[in-house]
């Protein structure tokens, strides 16, 4: 038998008035949006399954006058409203269809919704990079459907880190393996604030591979190529998605104007080895692209195999993910690989969040977790006290002045995402909240701790305890009282 209903959630729960320690300013009103990926029935391939592949099961914070409601919902994706009705597991391997259960096959896509919770036009969107957003229902969870852009989105894929414009209201967005599984395709667009496709261009990247975030600036978009790339004939065979290229040794940015773009127009940049996955943000400055990201210097997915079928050779130890920053000419010559221009922070570090106000503007700061190696975290594992790495710091690093602020939550306790939540509209950028969920393994329970996000080293204004345990979960997003007020008033007078 596997671990898995160990390690996994699997209820959906209402958690009237959630236990707050210490004091939530009285006027902050909005939701706390976060995804776990959380397997509802035993992987068919149990020993090999990996945790990519969990359906996604959303959460809520509800916050207003200093009280916190909890809610979580899986979502009705097709797979999951099959494997309900079947009650066993009928999709196979992580996004390969040729594994599934010839019921479904071809008929069902067995995708999970399972990776970001993003709100635009009113819609709350629960995110798969190899679908199409998922609409929930922002009060209730309750899925609703598959979003098509009102008629106007014609990829088949999204990518689950859209990019917000908060000066134009839109949202930059892409699917990659665009034209199919393994295809090298992207399909980059934008989605205007009423919810419409203003932009669309198609164009191929020089092989197919994981592109899992990009960066969006104000006139340019930019795609990661890393060598973890997608195989049709590894997925005929029954095998996984994806493979690890160890033999590749640099990388690509892939650039293309964010309007009006024509295939043509793409171009491809080499930088140097390692392994790109979550950005942090891009900005343009003097003609020049300034591209920030936390770069891994290895495979960071180790149970993806390389091209002689090996998995879990990257040694956790060794593997790095220091903040890189690139600065280039995009219309400058893509004939020299492109450095870095410095490692800003060195270390393990990775769920970099930014005031999403800045996103794709001049920014100073981030809030991002650490790997703090020198400090093991204290866990009881069913009895047994133990050691094990994590995410044990907190940290906002300012690009401004080089600074860094630490802040641990005692020596039992790792971080999920961090998000920042503006204190108002009018608010300066960046003075707001750190709100993030933390696993306090002693307690064997959660709690959400609320900082103000220009002294995290103070300690948390507020520890608001969950009667439970979640999974690790992935992304999420704050989504203020008013627009969730707008998006129930709309759906009492459409229902
Ligand atoms: C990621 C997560 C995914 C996925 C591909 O963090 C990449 C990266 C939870 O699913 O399918
Ligand atoms: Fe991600």
């Amino acid at each position: 038998m596997s671990k898995w209903n160990e390690d996994h959630l699997r209820f959906e729960a209402d958690v009237y008035e959630l236990e707050v320690y210490g004091k939530i300013p009285k006027d902050l009103h909005g939701v706390f949006f976060r995804v776990q990926p959380d397997h509802a029935f035993p992987p068919i391939f149990a020993d090999t399954e990996i945790p990519l592949n969990g359906d996604g099961n959303v959460s809520s914070f509800y916050i207003k006058d200093g009280h916190v409601d909890f809610k979580c919902r899986y979502v009705r994706t097709p797979k999951l409203v099959a494997e309900r009705a079947a009650r066993r597991a009928l999709f196979g391997r992580y996004r390969n269809k040729y594994t599934d259960d010839p019921r479904v096959r071809d008929i069902i896509k067995g995708t999970t919704a399972n990776t970001h919770v993003v709100f635009h036009d009113n819609k709350l969107m629960a995110l798969k990079e190899d679908t199409r957003p998922m609409e929930l229902d922002p009060i209730t969870l309750e899925t609703i459907g598959y979003l098509d852009y009102h008629g106007t989105l014609r990829c088949p894929t999204h990518t689950a880190h859209p990019k917000a414009d908060s000066a134009t209201g839109e949202l930059v967005a892409f699917g990659y393996e665009a034209a199919g599984d393994a295809t090298p395709d992207i399909c980059s667009f934008t989605v205007d604030k009423h919810g419409k496709l203003t932009e669309e261009v198609w164009f191929k990247a020089p092989w197919p591979c994981m592109i899992h975030d990009f960066w969006a600036t104000d006139n340019w978009v930019v795609f990661p190529i890393n060598g973890l790339k997608a195989s049709l004939e590894q997925m005929k065979g029954g095998g996984d998605h994806f493979y690890w290229d160890e033999n590749l040794d640099y990388q690509l940015l892939g650039v293309i104007p964010r309007r009006g773009a024509t295939p043509d127009d793409a171009r491809w940049f080499k930088t140097p080895q390692g392994c790109y996955s979550h950005t942090i943000n891009a900005y343009e400055e003097d003609g020049q692209l300034v591209l920030d990201a936390n770069v891994w210097t290895d495979l960071h997915f180790p149970f993806f195999p390389n091209t002689k079928g090996e998995r879990f050779l990257t040694d956790p130890s060794k593997v790095r993910a220091p903040i890189l920053r690139y600065r280039f000419d995009p219309k400058g010559s893509t004939e020299h690989m492109i450095h870095p221009e410095g490692v800003l922070v060195e270390g393990v570090n990775e769920f970099g969040r930014i005031d999403d106000r800045l996103l794709g503007k001049k920014y100073s700061r981030v809030w991002i977790l650490k790997i703090d190696p020198t400090k093991p975290v204290h866990i009881n594992d069913n009895g047994i006290e133990k050691d094990k790495p994590g995410f044990n710091v907190l940290s906002c690093y300012n690009f401004d002045t080089g600074k860094s602020q630490n802040y641990q939550h005692g020596d039992d306790s790792t971080f999920q995402e961090p998000i920042f939540v503006p204190k108002s509209e009018e608010a300066s950028y960046e003075d707001g909240y750190i709100l993030v969920v933390v696993n306090r393994y002693r307690e064997r329970r959660n709690s959400l701790l609320l900082f103000e996000a220009l002294d995290i080293t103070k300690g948390p204004l507020a520890e608001i305890k969950l009667p439970f345990k979640l999974m690790d979960g992935l992304h999420g997003s704050w989504v203020d009282g008013k627009g969730i007020e707008v998006a129930s008033q709309k759906k009492k007078a459409k229902f």
